[in-house]
């Protein structure tokens, strides 16, 4: 199908492709006023020439029978109609004055989703909601991101989120599968593997980067903060670390040597199910390569029960061997020093207590995060105060926050929920306004590459009629309500970015011309030498007085995993959630027929010991239940070598019956970052008769 006008009719023009964090570089190619093709833009510092499947599949997106061209309204009687935008905007800013007016400006809250997460798109709904009064900003970073950038933040005041594989002698990769989930990395990491940097990978499953890698380690899912501090106490028996830096640039050293002589091969062993000698190879291969060695941390550790800790202490591992900001290490990126679209300063309403900031007050201090699994609780009236309406976008939090049963509940207590995407959704289906959303090739916006000190700007290909962008959606619904004028003043997304970079030394005309990205400032190496870290201290933290003056461990401190802790006989297996599928995006692009015939249907990964002990064949169905709920999914055998035994997978994403966030707690949360566990949920598996 074609509709919309596109910028031009014919010809190839460059842009960015925000379909996942990675902001490839991408040429969108017309003919006839339609994209046709999109392929990689060679030249872009991010992705050199490397596209993935998802890149490819926008075109299919953008034009897909099943996309949203058109507002709906649920009416009485449960059912949706067709309604004007005018008349949609004119209703949904009613009724926002209307809940303002009788429960007060924080009953409104905002969500965005993964879709429109951590960047520009975000900030717009950040600046919308306080300009409207309520500090009640929710996103997919109570459960993402959060806790890394809060546990590196406590250790060395920032996170790259992207260190410098290409000069690195060793990587480490923990619990994470970049080759899918990040695959740009694969870029400068395949350059350092060419430059012979060797490779750890930390993994319960054979993932397709545990594949490539010089040593592949098997842990208890949970567990690897036992195995950061073995290796910890491994390097200081053999003085194997970087003294100099140790003791002018770090606090607590001594508490912390003192805390790390617990961790024996034996007790590691004993923690992580890995044998002694698997332990020591480990500590000798990274022993080797110092200080050139990058520990790179997957989302599947925040997962944990105790994921900040573990976090941190991966972190104080790279920090006592001196890898920080250097060259093949964990560079410290400098900003660019773009405008800030959000009101924290002028307006940070922390007197009105945003949701979770009493409970999770790192989560909110440091990342401004309103706790979504709390929110829930206040969406359902069981809060300091009730939320009562939320303008969610570019999420589907029914299918993918755990426990999506409550969140469903939560999310219907609302008295307006408007929620804007491309296609209906688990989460579209419960609101009141359901608005069609532009794609990325219906915006303009910067994308600031800080591993890279770079930035580019995408463009708006594309317009069409009734498909507003989220700039244009807040720019309407500010002006109705009445701070438009000040807060929104902007009429194009153009002119925000124009704004945005006012104090950078860099147009929008130089981008333009330049969309392979602009160097903003030179990278430069040990900063520390003459500028504090970015920390209380300003030194590196391996113990935060901060998190003890909030009553948290100074230290951070391992904790055996829960299921360990407790046991359970009736849950006898350990579930992990969530690893990747290349063509996959949390809940997106199942509807696209070529990715679907590769992956067909939801399942679970087996060990064949544990098939064989459940009498379980390939492709039959089972039951997999937790202490909350049920769901059922097809058997997959795997080899013995590519999952550990006890441990099953199933990867989010797949809607209603075998939806895994169906089984996932949202209340056993971590005690800094209050994220929820989504990695070591105990569980019970029976075949599901006929
Ligand atoms: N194609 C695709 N790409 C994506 C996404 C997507 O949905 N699809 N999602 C994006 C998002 S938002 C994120 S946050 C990133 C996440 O990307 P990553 O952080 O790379 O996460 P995964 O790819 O899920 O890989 C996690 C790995 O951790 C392992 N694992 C599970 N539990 C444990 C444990 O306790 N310890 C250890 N050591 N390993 C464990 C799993 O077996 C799995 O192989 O991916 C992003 N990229
Ligand atoms: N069990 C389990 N659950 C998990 C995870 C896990 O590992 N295990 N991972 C978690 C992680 S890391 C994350 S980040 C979350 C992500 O969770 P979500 O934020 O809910 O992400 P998606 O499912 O990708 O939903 C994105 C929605 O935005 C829509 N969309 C796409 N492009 C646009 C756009 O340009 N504009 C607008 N307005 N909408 C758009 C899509 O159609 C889709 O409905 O999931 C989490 N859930
Ligand atoms: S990795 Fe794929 S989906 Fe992500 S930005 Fe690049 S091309 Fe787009
Ligand atoms: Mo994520």
């Amino acid at each position: 199908m074609k509709y919309g006008k596109t910028v031009i009719e014919n010809g190839v023009l460059p842009t960015i492709c925000r379909q996942c964090d990675m902001h490839c570089g991408i040429d969108a190619h017309f003919e006839d006023g339609k994209i046709t093709k999109i392929t990689s833009l060679k030249t872009h510092i991010q992705n050199r020439g490397r596209l993935c499947p998802k890149g490819s599949a926008a075109v299919e997106t953008v034009y897909h029978p099943d996309r949203l061209l058109k507002p709906l309204k649920r009416g009485k009687d449960g059912r949706y109609r067709e309604i004007t935008l005018e008349q949609a905007m004119e209703e949904i800013a009613a009724k926002l004055l209307e809940i303002r007016e009788k429960h007060g400006a924080r009953a409104v809250s905002c969500w965005q989703g993964e879709a429109l997460g951590f960047a520009q798109q975000e900030k717009y709904a950040r600046r919308f909601i306080h300009a409207f009064g309520s500090p009640n900003f929710f996103s997919c970073d109570s459960l993402c991101w959060a806790s890394r950038q809060l546990a590196y933040t406590l250790v060395q005041g920032y996170w790259n989120s992207c260190p410098d594989f290409r000069n690195a002698s060793l990587v480490v990769f923990w619990g994470t599968n970049p080759p899918v989930s990040h695959p740009t990395f694969m870029v400068p990491f395949t350059e350092g593997r060419e430059n012979g940097s060797r490779l750890i990978v930390i993994d319960p499953r054979l993932s397709n980067i545990a594949k490539q890698a010089d040593l592949h380690l098997k842990p208890l899912p949970g567990s690897d903060g036992a195995l950061a501090w073995g290796i910890i106490r491994y390097l200081l028996q053999q003085e194997n670390y970087d003294k100099e830096f140790v003791v002018n640039h770090t606090v607590g050293f001594k508490e912390f040597a003192a805390y790390a002589q617990q961790f024996t091969p034996e007790y590691v062993s004993s923690q992580t199910g890995l044998t002694r000698q698997e332990i020591l190879d480990c500590c000798g291969m990274i022993a080797e390569s110092l200080p050139k060695m990058i520990n790179y941390v997957g989302v599947s550790i925040e997962h944990q029960d105790n994921g900040v800790n573990s976090v941190r202490t991966i972190a104080c591992l790279g920090a006592i061997c001196g890898a920080v900001d250097i060259q093949g290490g964990d560079l410290w990126p400098e900003g660019m020093g773009e405008r800030d679209l959000t009101l924290y300063r002028e307006l940070p309403l922390t007197e009105i207590s945003p949701v979770g900031a009493d409970r999770y007050p790192v989560l909110y201090e440091m990342i401004k995060e309103c706790h979504t699994m709390t929110g829930m609780e206040y969406m359902l009236g069981k809060g300091e105060y009730p939320v009562k309406a939320m303008i969610l976008s570019g999420g589907n939090p029914a299918n993918t926050n755990p426990n999506s049963g409550k969140v469903e509940e939560a999310l219907s207590n609302l008295e307006l929920l408007v929620v804007r995407d491309m296609f209906l959704t688990e989460t579209t289906r419960l609101a009141h306004y359901i608005l069609p959303a532009a794609s990325f090739l219906e915006r303009t916006e910067l994308h600031v590459y800080s591993h890279y000190q770079h930035v580019s700007v995408s463009r708006k290909v594309l317009e069409i009629e009734g498909v507003k962008d989220e700039y244009s959606f807040w720019h309407d619904l500010s002006h109705r309500l009445g701070f438009g004028d000040k807060y929104f003043p902007w009429k194009t997304e153009s002119e925000v970015n124009r704004w945005l970079l006012k104090p950078t030394g860099i147009s929008l005309e130089d981008l333009e011309v330049h969309p392979e990205g602009m160097e903003y400032k030179p990278v430069r190496y040990r900063k520390y030498t003459s500028v504090p870290f970015p920390t209380p201290s300003g030194k590196v933290e391996l113990r935060s007085d901060y998190l003890e003056t909030l009553g948290l461990s100074p230290l951070p401190t391992y904790q055996e995993p829960l299921y360990l802790r407790e046991g359970n006989k009736d849950y006898p297996y350990i579930l992990i959630t969530g690893a990747r599928k290349a063509v996959y995006y949390h809940s997106r692009f199942r509807n696209i027929n070529r990715f679907r015939k590769l992956h067909p249907e939801p399942e679970a990964e087996f060990h064949p010991l544990d098939a064989d002990r459940l009498g379980l064949k390939d492709g039959e169905t089972v039951r997999i239940s937790s202490k909350i709920g049920s769901i059922t999914v097809l058997v997959k055998i795997m080899k013995s070598d590519e999952i550990r035994e006890g441990i099953i997978q199933v990867t989010h994403g797949w809607e209603q019956e075998s939806n895994v966030n169906r089984l996932t707690f949202d209340e056993i949360n971590d005690p800094i970052s209050g994220f929820p566990q989504l990695t070591s949920i105990p569980v019970n598996v029976e075949k599901e008769p006929g």
